[in-house]
This record gives C-alpha cells, sequence and structure tokens, in this order.
C-alpha cells in the first residue's frame, strides 16, 4: 500500500499534477508514510528524472517548472514535520544559493531542516551575490554560512563569497558549508570550505557539527 503511494507520486510529480501530488502527500502522511521517506523515496527521485528528461531534451523548462512547483506543494504539506522541533536554539545561520543561481527547492529544503533542529536561519534567497552573504555576516550575529548551488557554472561563485568573507576579515568569525547537485567534499575542500553535506539530513549534522565545533555547543540567538 505504502510503496503504491510513493509510487503514484512520484509519478504525478513526474507528470506534472500539482494537486494530485498535495493529495498524495496528504494521503501518504495518512499511511503512516515519514517525510523522509516521502522526500527519499519519491519526490526528490521524481526531480532526478525530471532533469534526465530535460538533459535529453524530451521536456523543455517550463514543465521542468511545473514539476518543480508540484514538488513545493508537497514541501508545504511536509513543512511543519520537518520543523517540528523542541530543540533550543543552535546558531544563526545565513544562507542562500549562489548569484547567477535560481534553483531554491533544495534551498528551501535545507532551510526547513535546520530550523526544525534548532537554528535560526535568515533565508537570503536565490541568486545572492557575494557582497549580500557578507552584508549579513556582519550585521548579524551568524555562526554558519550556507551555500547551494545547482550548476556547475555558478558553483564557482561560492569560492567568490569565501574570498570576500576573508577580505572583509569575516572569515574566521564563521563556518561555511556547502551543498547542491554537482558541489563534492573535493570542491569543499579546494575552496576551503568548512564542510559539504550531500542532501538535507546530513546538512544539518554538519551544521551540529560545524557550530559546536565554533561556539563549544548551545549559543544565545537574539
Ligand atoms: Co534546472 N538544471 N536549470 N531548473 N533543474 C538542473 C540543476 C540540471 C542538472 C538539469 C539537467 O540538465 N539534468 C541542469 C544543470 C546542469 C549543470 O549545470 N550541470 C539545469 C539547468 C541547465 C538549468 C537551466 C540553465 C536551463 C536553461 O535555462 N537552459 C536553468 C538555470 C536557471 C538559473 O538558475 N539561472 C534552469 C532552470 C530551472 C527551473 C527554473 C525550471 C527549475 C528550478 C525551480 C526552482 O528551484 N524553483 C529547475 C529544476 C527544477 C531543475 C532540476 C530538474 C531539479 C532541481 C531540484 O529542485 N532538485 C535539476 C535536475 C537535478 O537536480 N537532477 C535541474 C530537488 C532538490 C531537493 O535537490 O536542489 O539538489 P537539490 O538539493 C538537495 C541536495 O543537493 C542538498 O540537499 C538538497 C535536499 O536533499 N543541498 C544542500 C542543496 N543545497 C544544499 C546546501 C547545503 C547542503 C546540502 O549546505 C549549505
Amino acid at each position: 500500500m505504502q510503496v503504491k503511494t510513493l509510487d503514484e507520486l512520484r509519478a504525478k510529480v513526474i507528470e506534472m499534477d500539482p494537486e494530485k501530488v498535495a493529495q498524495l502527500t496528504q494521503k501518504a502522511l495518512g499511511e503512516g508514510i515519514s517525510a523522509k521517506e516521502l522526500l527519499d523515496q519519491a519526490l526528490i527521485p521524481a526531480m532526478e528524472i525530471v532533469g534526465d528528461e530535460y538533459e535529453r531534451g524530451e521536456r523543455f523548462i517550463p514543465e521542468m517548472l511545473v514539476s518543480a512547483n508540484a514538488m513545493k506543494k508537497a514541501m508545504q504539506l511536509l513543512r511543519p514535520l520537518l520543523m517540528k522541533s523542541g530543540a533550543k536554539m543552535k546558531g544563526e545561520v545565513v544562507m542562500g544559493t549562489v548569484e547567477g543561481d535560481i534553483h531554491d527547492i533544495g534551498l528551501n529544503l535545507v532551510v526547513m531542516m535546520l530550523e526544525g533542529a534548532g537554528f535560526v536561519v535568515q533565508n537570503l534567497g536565490t541568486d545572492v551575490p557575494a557582497k549580500e552573504f557578507v552584508k549579513a555576516v556582519k550585521e548579524d550575529e551568524v555562526h554558519l554560512v550556507g551555500m547551494s548551488a545547482l550548476l556547475t557554472t555558478t558553483m564557482l561563485k561560492m569560492r567568490e563569497v569565501i574570498e570576500a568573507l576573508k577580505e572583509s576579515g569575516l572569515r574566521d568569525k564563521v563556518k561555511v558549508m556547502i551543498g547542491g547537485a554537482p558541489v563534492t567534499q573535493d570542491y569543499a575542500d579546494e575552496i576551503e570550505a568548512d564542510g559539504y553535506a550531500p542532501d538535507a539530513f546530513s546538512a544539518v549534522k554538519l551544521a551540529d557539527r560545524l557550530s559546536t565545533e565554533l561556539t563549544g555547543g548551545t549559543v544565545d540567538v537574539g
């Protein structure tokens, strides 16, 4: 039964049917399927298939967008579950998708998970230039800077953000974590980021580790 619902849900994201996606997400939750299972076994694999179809020329950008919106509908329903937590505030994170890049589904998922885990998150959104990250770190008691990139061209902007933090004398004040489909641990090492996470769940573990390294544990967040 559960497998059937997950199969249907995956299919409806691919078939660009946001209403049905919302209905099936509700149904799946009613069947006791967890938010993590929904993401890992239906929603994220569906977006991978959508991307593969686009790459093969079988799908156009507007269609990719409708599938993305279907996924967002599901995420609205998952949001309260992913954010349910009695955790204490662990630190402040500034998050954004780097300049030139408008992909925000992964970014928003990481934001929701971090908030659910007890971090205060300032979400700068998409297409964020280096100077905006620097401004946010300057203006607030920020502990972590999180950057997302989905394009091989825009991931290069992550290095610029780290360089801009160095030039502003802020690099040692924060830990920098990066992620997104084309990003790897090797790339994180190369640009001297403090960590890389392949998915939203490991992003929380990474943020916990980096935050503890920086602050020694729980901090007061204004
Ligand atoms: Co775009 N797109 N897209 N797209 N798109 C990809 C990324 C692509 C791989 C598709 C393909 O060709 N197979 C390809 C990139 C190729 C490359 O660079 N190697 C591509 C392209 C080419 C483009 C355009 C250039 C197309 C064009 O205009 N010719 C264009 C670029 C626009 C721009 O940004 N300037 C474009 C546009 C779009 C849409 C607007 C139509 C839409 C985005 C809608 C939106 O986000 N609001 C879109 C979509 C939907 C995709 C795919 C299909 C799905 C992305 C997604 O949401 N995945 C994507 C194919 C793919 O990724 N397989 C594709 C689901 C999401 C949950 O995963 O974002 O990877 P992801 O996030 C994960 C992890 O990566 C990680 O955790 C998340 C959850 O597990 N993570 C982090 C992410 N950030 C993290 C940060 C962390 C830690 C972990 O710490 C800070």
